[in-house]
């Protein structure tokens, strides 16, 4: 089924230059880009992105991370979008992540994992909102 699904590249993602990286994955795998913005989250938008991990220890630090310099927002589509997309990136850990993923391949470190995909079609609802709100 089509569906679409919201994608950040991180920002380390952005810092290190892997911006062209993830979308020519992104592309090559077919995904249609349906809308894509370079911002700086405000630490309102970041805790409400991360919302269900407010009560974990890593959640300040991760607040500062992704608010921490210009991250990459997209929304893509394409068949199972949401599930395809979470295979492409991997593991959340990239101890765990198989190579030939983008964590596997790009990443060493848990919370600096490049990129982002919404878990289920209702978080993907809720972050489209978030992010795009004249799309959702
Ligand atoms: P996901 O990005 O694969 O969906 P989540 O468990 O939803 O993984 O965690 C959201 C993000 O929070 C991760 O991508 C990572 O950047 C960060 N994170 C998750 N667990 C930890 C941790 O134990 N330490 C530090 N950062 C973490
Ligand atoms: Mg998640």
């Amino acid at each position: 089924m089509s569906e679409r699904t919201l994608v950040l590249i991180k920002p380390d993602g952005v810092a290190r230059g892997l911006v062209g990286e993830v979308l020519g994955r992104i592309e090559r795998k077919g995904f249609v880009l349906v809308a894509m913005e370079l911002r700086t989250l405000d630490r309102a938008t970041a805790e409400a992105h991360y919302g269900e991990h407010a009560d974990k220890p890593f959640f300040a630090d991760l607040v500062d991370f992704i608010t921490g310099g210009p991250l990459v927002a997209a929304l893509i589509e394409g068949p199972d979008a949401i599930v395809q997309w979470r295979n492409m990136m991997g593991a959340t850990n990239p101890v765990n992540a198989a190579q030939g993923t983008i964590r596997g391949d790009l990443a060493t470190e848990m919370q600096n994992n490049v990129t982002h995909g919404s878990d289920s079609p209702q978080s993907a609802a809720r972050e489209v909102a978030l992010f795009f709100p004249g799309l959702a």
